[in-house]
C-alpha cells in the first residue's frame, strides 16, 4: 500500500478516524477531511511520525466547498487513489410523523448528496489513470429499515443504490467499487444521533458487545488490499450479538 494516497471523509472521529491510523500504519498518505479543525491537527500530528499527512476542513453539504478545497490539494496528494465515503451520522430517530425536517435536511444532504460531491470531485482523476478505489461506508439500515430509523435508514439505501450505480457505471475504467455495510458500532454516531445526550448514546450499546470502529477499519484495509482483479461489491458486518436491524441479543 505504500505510495498508494487515500481521501478518508469523516475522518476526525470514529470508523474514518481508525481507518486513517490503520491506512497511516501501513504507509499510506491520507487526506483526512472534517470540519473539526482541531481533531484534524491532533490526527495529523500523530500520524506524520509514519506517513504524508494533509488536512481538508470542509462541510460536505457545502458543494462549492468540497470542489474548492479538493482543489487545492498539493500536487503531493492529488494523485488520490483510494476514495472512503465515510462522513455521514444519523440525526434525531422519530417517527415519520413527528421527525424534524432539519435532521432529513442534515441527513439526505450528508450521507447522499455530499457522498456525491466528494466523489465527483475525485473520479476525474480516477478516470484519467483508468484505476482507484472507491469504497461506500453504509449500513445495516441501507439492507433493513428499523422502526423510526426512516430518513436515515432512506439515506443509507440510497448509498447502496449509488454504490451499485457507481460500479456499473465505472465498469471496464479500471476503477473498482464497493462498500461496506457495518451494524452497530460503537462510536461518536449515536451522540450526535441524540445531539449530544450521552447517556442515551450509551444505552444503544449497553448489554452486548458491539463492533468497536477499528473491526470496520480492518476490514476497509483488507478490501482494498486485494490483488488488482478482485473488487469486493458489497460486504456487510454485525457483530456476534446482532442478527438484523432490529435483532440484537441484549443481556438485561
Ligand atoms: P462518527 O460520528 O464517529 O463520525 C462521523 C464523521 O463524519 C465525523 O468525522 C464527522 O466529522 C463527519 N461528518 C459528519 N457530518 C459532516 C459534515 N457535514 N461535513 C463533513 N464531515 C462530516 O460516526 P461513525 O464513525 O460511526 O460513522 C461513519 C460512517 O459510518 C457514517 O457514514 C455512518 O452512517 C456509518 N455507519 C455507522 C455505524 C455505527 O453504528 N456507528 C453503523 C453503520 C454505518 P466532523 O464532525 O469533524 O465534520
Ligand atoms: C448505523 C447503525 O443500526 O444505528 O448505521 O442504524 S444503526
Amino acid at each position: 500500500m505504500t505510495q498508494k494516497t487515500a481521501l478518508i471523509t469523516g475522518a476526525t472521529s470514529g470508523i474514518g478516524m481508525a481507518t486513517a491510523k490503520i491506512f497511516a500504519a501501513q504507509g499510506v498518505r491520507v487526506i483526512l477531511c472534517g470540519r473539526r479543525q482541531e481533531r484534524l491537527d491532533a490526527l495529523a500530528k500523530e500520524l506524520s511520525e509514519t506517513t504524508k499527512v494533509h488536512t481538508l476542513n470542509f462541510d460536505i453539504r457545502n458543494k462549492d466547498n468540497v470542489f474548492e478545497a479538493l482543489n487545492t490539494l498539493p500536487e503531493a496528494f492529488s494523485d488520490i487513489d483510494i476514495l472512503i465515503n465515510n462522513a455521514g451520522n444519523a440525526h434525531g430517530l422519530d417517527p415519520i410523523q413527528s421527525g424534524s425536517i432539519e435532521d432529513w435536511d442534515a441527513m439526505i444532504d450528508i450521507n447522499v448528496k455530499g457522498l456525491l460531491y466528494v466523489t465527483k470531485a475525485v473520479l476525474p482523476t480516477f478516470i484519467k489513470k483508468q484505476s482507484g478505489h472507491i469504497i461506500n461506508i453504509g449500513s445495516t439500515a441501507g439492507k433493513e429499515v428499523y422502526p423510526n430509523g426512516n430518513v436515515y435508514c432512506a439515506s443509507k439505501h440510497a448509498v447502496d443504490a449509488l454504490n451499485q450505480g457507481m460500479r456499473i457505471d465505472l465498469n471496464g475504467k479500471g476503477i473498482k467499487v464497493g462498500a461496506v455495510n457495518p451494524g452497530l458500532v460503537e462510536t461518536e454516531f449515536s451522540n450526535v444521533r441524540f445531539k449530544g445526550d450521552t447517556d442515551r448514546a450509551k444505552t444503544v450499546y449497553k448489554n452486548f458487545t458491539p463492533l468497536q470502529a477499528i473491526d470496520i477499519a480492518e476490514i476497509i484495509c483488507f478490501a482494498v488490499t486485494r490483488p488488482p482483479h478482485v473488487n469486493i461489491a458489497d460486504l456487510t458486518v454485525m457483530c456476534l450479538d446482532q442478527a438484523s436491524s432490529t435483532i440484537v441479543n441484549k443481556i438485561e
